[in-house]
């Protein structure tokens, strides 16, 4: 294993499956596998230009996350999102000063796209609980966007584990563990106030006490985060990544206990119906139809 000088997650090229179980995901730890993915064909095939030249009548939902702590998201089309990102890195290039598009944030682009998939192989299933295997990729939620954009300190909203995989791009992100959460400033079920990137400590005294970690991932990493770890993320280059949302028994049952500390009912929800398929064997295909409208949910 190896420490990274930039931050304390720790960091590895190659771990097996029972080994991340064991020491990451058994104990709550994120870990960082470095270069896993260099082999996808996507890593130097995907761009926004590309998902267009495959659907171009594809509608989107693109989201600002305004200053005032609010989500306005709207619909756009594929076609225009790339024109958007491109026009905003030329003119930075330039040094030109430009507004920043909006981000495309939870996109479930395999199921809209399933001709994706052939390109994220081999894909390291051997990660996740076998319930989901079954069509894993309907899983994966995309977050797509120029350079610059920013997803504010949050938690994801089912509590779940988070394998996030990189594929275009660098992404920093600063992570905290959940236990840190009291010193954040929280003002909705998931969302917090503190920006770590630039904390004002006036105004946020006891984010002093918090223990961020930040780290950059690279194309072609994947970052596993426990659930309930916080997490800021910042965009340094035109990014393409996704995410699965995944519970083990244990986790899936915090999260329908999580409904005495404030976890919204939908959420709750939604957490029963992963846990009837854990824990009671639900077969997935059972189970999916009524998920799936997490997969597109804005909490
Ligand atoms: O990449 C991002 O901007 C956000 C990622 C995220 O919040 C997640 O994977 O849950
Ligand atoms: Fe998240």
């Amino acid at each position: 294993m190896l420490i990274s000088s930039f931050s304390t997650i720790e960091q590895s090229s190659k771990i097996s499956s029972q080994e991340f179980k064991e020491n990451f995901v058994q104990k709550g730890k994120p870990i960082l596998i470095s270069g896993k993915l260099q082999k996808w064909p996507s890593l130097n095939k995907w761009s926004v230009e590309y998902f267009k030249q495959k659907a171009p009548d594809l509608k989107i939902l693109v989201k600002n996350f305004t200053t005032h702590n609010e989500i306005e998201s709207r619909k756009t089309s594929i076609e225009e999102y790339a024109g958007l990102i491109k026009a905003y890195e030329i003119h930075k290039r330039k040094g030109q000063s430009v507004s920043l598009p909006p981000y495309c944030h939870d996109l479930p682009l395999f199921s809209l796209i399933p001709s994706l998939v052939k390109d994220v192989q081999p894909f390291p299933l051997h990660y996740l609980p076998k319930w989901y295997h079954y069509k894993w990729w309907r899983y994966c939620q995309f977050f797509i966007g120029s350079s610059d954009s920013i997803t504010p300190l949050h938690f994801d909203c089912l509590l779940t584990n988070n394998i996030f995989f990189q594929v275009v791009g660098r992404k920093k992100f600063t992570i905290l563990m959940h236990e840190d959460a009291e010193y954040c400033y929280r003002h909705s079920w998931r969302w917090f106030k503190v920006n770590p990137e630039n904390p004002d400590l006036d105004k946020y005294p006891e984010y002093k006490k918090a223990k961020p970690i930040t780290f950059i991932v690279n194309p072609g990493d994947i970052l596993y985060m426990p659930p309930g770890t916080l997490h800021h993320v910042r965009s340094l280059d035109m990014s393409i990544s996704f995410n699965i949302d995944w519970h083990t028994e244990k986790s899936s049952l915090n999260g329908i206990v999580a409904s005495l500390k404030g976890m919204p009912h939908k959420n709750v929800y939604y957490n029963f119906l992963i846990t009837m398929g854990l824990l009671l064997k639900v077969p997935s295909q059972i189970i999916f139809p009524f998920y799936k409208s997490y997969l597109n949910y804005v909490s």
